[in-house]
């Protein structure tokens, strides 16, 4: 069911009056460029993997007991990521942020991803905080020195350092803790923004999930572009169910009309 015209007006008339805003995205912004979700089944091609639970797979404990089973799935995962490209949700975020902090201010946005893929990165986005890490950067499990996957041969499985230790990507498993640069910078977000929105994620990993109740306690208004409903549907003032890449591109061309026609991002 896609969002009526008058869901669409109530976010772009959000986003126009906004001063802070902060947008929190999920595996499901990068769907629409072909990578998998970690709920939803893989596609038929997906198959060598399909068996494998992510949630199982993203944990130290797999690392641990089978080194290169996961560095053989981050390997897959960084060459379904070089394959695609940004989709028109990721271009449209990066042009709200430009409009933002041209129009407002150099902090009136700021995006949280739970992806490691870099596509909003790609697409343009700058203030990005990957709250769970990337996976274009790995370090040795010995020393922590990090180094960029372009610079890491997978000649063979697992990959180890010039030190001998294992490489593992620099992404946050079930378990271990968030990036406490990340964490500061994202709660700092939470503490000023009065547009809080929730995009192409299940709301169901921790701490990310609760960023929304955070907001809300925090007087931002709240809305979700998301194809299913979540445990956060209900709490939101604006829910647009659908796709991100489908639904961004016309709250953007809404909230140009509103502005009085200046282009979004494209000044
Ligand atoms: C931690 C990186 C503490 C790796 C990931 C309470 C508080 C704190 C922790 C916990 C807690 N309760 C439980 C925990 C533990 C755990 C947790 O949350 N478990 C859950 C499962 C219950 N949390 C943690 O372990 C976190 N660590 O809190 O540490 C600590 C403190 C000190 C010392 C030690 C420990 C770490 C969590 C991070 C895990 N790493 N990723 C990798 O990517 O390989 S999580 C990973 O899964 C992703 O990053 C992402 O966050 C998550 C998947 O979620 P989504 O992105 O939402 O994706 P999903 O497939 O679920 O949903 C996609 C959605 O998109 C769907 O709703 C779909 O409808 C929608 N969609 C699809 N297509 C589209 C679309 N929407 C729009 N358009 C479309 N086209």
């Amino acid at each position: 069911m896609a969002p009526g015209p008058e869901q669409l007006d109530r976010l772009a008339a959000c986003i126009v009056e906004a001063r802070n805003v902060v947008v929190l995205t999920g595996a499901g912004v990068s769907a629409e460029s072909g990578l998998a979700t970690f709920r939803d089944p893989s596609e038929a091609g997906d198959a060598l993997w399909s068996r494998y639970d992510p949630m199982e797979l993203a944990t130290i404990g797999a690392f641990e007991r089978d080194p290169e089973l996961v560095t053989r799935w981050y390997h897959w995962r960084f060459t379904k990521c070089a394959d695609v490209d940004p989709n028109p949700g990721h271009d449209a975020l990066a042009r709200l942020e430009r409009w933002l902090t041209e129009s407002k201010s150099p902090e009136a946005f700021t995006l949280i991803t739970q992806n490691i893929d870099g596509l909003h990165q790609r697409a343009g986005s700058v203030r990005v905080v990957e709250l769970h890490g990337t996976i274009h950067t790995w370090r040795c499990t010995e020393t922590g020195k990090e180094t960029p996957l372009r610079d890491l041969s997978f000649g063979s499985f697992p990959v180890r350092s010039g030190d001998g230790g294992l490489m593992r990507p620099c992404v946050v498993w079930f378990g271990e803790a968030l990036p406490e640069a990340a964490l500061a910078i994202a709660g700092a977000a939470l503490e000023r923004c009065d547009l809080f929105m929730s995009i192409g994620t299940s709301a169901t990993v921790q701490p990310a999930a609760s960023f929304l109740r955070i907001a809300k306690h925090n007087g931002a208004r709240t809305a979700e572009i998301n194809r299913d409903s979540t445990p956060n549907t209900a709490e939101v003032d604006i829910a647009l169910p659908g796709a991100s890449g489908e639904i961004l591109p016309l709250v953007l061309a809404r909230a140009e009309r509103l502005a009085g026609g200046d282009p979004i991002g494209d000044t």
